[in-house]
């Protein structure tokens, strides 16, 4: 697992190299955020059960299909397994947010997962709308506790999101 410093210094070393102007830049820029990552993950942190709860209740209304027989929700089994798989996104999305890296996400997290999602039939869809709205419910809290830029929220989710919309070929 990789943070944005281990990261970046990787590259560099990679092909001994200084760190050059745009290094420098990256590294300010996710100095410059510090404080800010580590109130997102202390707000998910002490809000992840409401997170999670809020995000659920949003996705079975958009998609209620999900909860009817038939659908992948349906039976607490299952129910219970999709509210754990959406807290395990944004446990590992509060991880990626203080690294600055989502190298985590691809180790822990993505490897193998839409093999076992398609095997056993669970939607990628309403997965990829799961995470997408836990990424706007941690943003708006972001916003109301005063954080003025919560751009950097988005990229552990966009990269979950990202890898879930993968085409295999
Ligand atoms: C199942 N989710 C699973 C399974 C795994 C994961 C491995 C199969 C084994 C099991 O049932 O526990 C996911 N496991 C993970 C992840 C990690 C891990 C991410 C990394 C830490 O160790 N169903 C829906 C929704 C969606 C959903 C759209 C929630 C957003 O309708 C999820 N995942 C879901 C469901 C199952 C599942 C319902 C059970 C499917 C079944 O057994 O029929």
């Amino acid at each position: 697992m990789r943070d944005a410093v281990a990261g970046l210094i990787g590259t560099y070393d990679l092909t001994g190299r200084y760190l050059d102007r745009d290094a420098i830049d990256g590294l300010k820029s996710y100095f410059a955020q510090g404080a800010a990552r580590v109130k997102v993950a202390t707000l998910i942190n002490a809000n992840s059960a409401d997170i999670v709860k809020q995000s659920s209740a949003t996705l079975y209304e958009e998609v209620p299909e999900l909860l009817r027989p038939g659908g992948n929700s349906y039976t607490t089994r299952r129910y219970s397994a999709c509210l754990r798989d959406l807290d395990y996104y944004l446990r590992y999305a509060s991880y990626a947010i203080i690294a600055g890296n989502n190298e985590i996400l691809d180790e822990r997290v993505l490897q193998g997962l839409r093999e076992t999602y398609n095997s056993l039939g669970v939607p990628i869809g309403p997965t990829v709308r799961g995470i997408q709205i836990m990424c706007d419910t941690v943003k708006s809290m972001a916003t109301e506790a005063g954080i003025s830029d919560v751009s950097f929220i988005d990229a552990p989710f966009d990269h979950m999101v990202r890898d879930f919309s993968e085409v295999s070929i």
